[in-house]
């Protein structure tokens, strides 16, 4: 219940600022599609795009369809649909926060209602944005809700301060939320739980560390931070309620 108001909240305020933000006016250029150049989670009608390391995900009244993509400078091309063999070819078109994708070759139908042919796409926050207007929750990257409690940069540190605590009608948090850090980086973690009435936890799936932080308590562990994109860490126990961040790898 809560996620979805604060979705709804989320939606709204991004609705208010799409508005603002200039457009560049310049002449048109070849353009360098790298991989990636499109990822992020984007929304139209209650309904979530996910682009991801090449990989699509679209989310529809609570079905999840996905597969590969590839992107070259003006075209998008989606494989995998279980009632689809052939590659469905777009054209693709970013303005602002819009992504708009036009069928240039698609045999399967369902696939162009499932990507809502032709109309905007409109790009959610990440994380790492922060929140929008005051509202503490943000979708993180992984599609889940998260509460907000600022980042920061670890870039050639050796340990970092990272809290954990609850606020009254929000939720637990981490702060700060997101840290950024460089690749491969060594960081030594000394955790604290300021939260006096409850246990918390962190949890790190893709470094196999689940660490039990009871109220008032400490705990240090080490994490080797990946070579690139984000790594996310969540509270086992408040994990729906967006007990969660992120480190965020920035390049030199
Ligand atoms: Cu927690």
């Amino acid at each position: 219940m809560r996620e979805r108001r604060a979705l709804v909240a989320l939606l709204l305020g991004f609705g208010l600022l799409a508005g603002c933000g200039g457009g560049d006016g310049g002449e048109a250029e070849p353009r360098e599609a790298a991989t990636g150049t499109l990822d992020g989670t984007y929304a139209l009608g209650g309904n979530i795009l996910r682009l991801d390391r090449g990989r699509w995900t679209v989310i529809k009244a609570s079905r999840e369809t996905s597969g590969q993509f590839s992107l070259s400078q003006d075209l998008i091309v989606l494989r995998g649909l279980e009632a689809c063999a052939g590659d469905g070819t777009y054209s693709w078109e970013q303005e602002q926060q819009n992504l708009t994708l036009e069928a240039v070759d698609e045999p399967c139908s369902d696939r162009r209602v499932l990507l809502n042919e032709g109309l905007p796409w409109t790009r959610l926050p990440t994380l790492a944005d922060g929140p929008v207007e005051e509202e503490p929750m943000v979708l993180s990257d992984g599609l889940s809700l998260a509460v907000y409690a600022g980042q920061t940069d670890a870039t050639g540190r050796r340990s970092l301060r990272l809290e954990t605590g609850g606020v009254e009608g929000v939720g637990p948090f981490f702060a700060p939320t997101v840290v950024k850090g460089s690749p491969g980086q060594v960081l030594e973690l000394n955790l604290v739980n300021r939260d006096d009435m409850r246990r918390h936890n962190l949890t790190i799936e893709e470094l196999a560390i689940d660490q039990d932080l009871e109220a008032g308590g400490r705990a240090t562990i080490e994490v080797t931070l990946p070579e690139s994109g984000t790594l996310p860490f969540f509270c086992r126990l408040h994990d729906v309620e967006g007990h969660r961040g992120e480190f965020l790898i920035v390049e030199g």
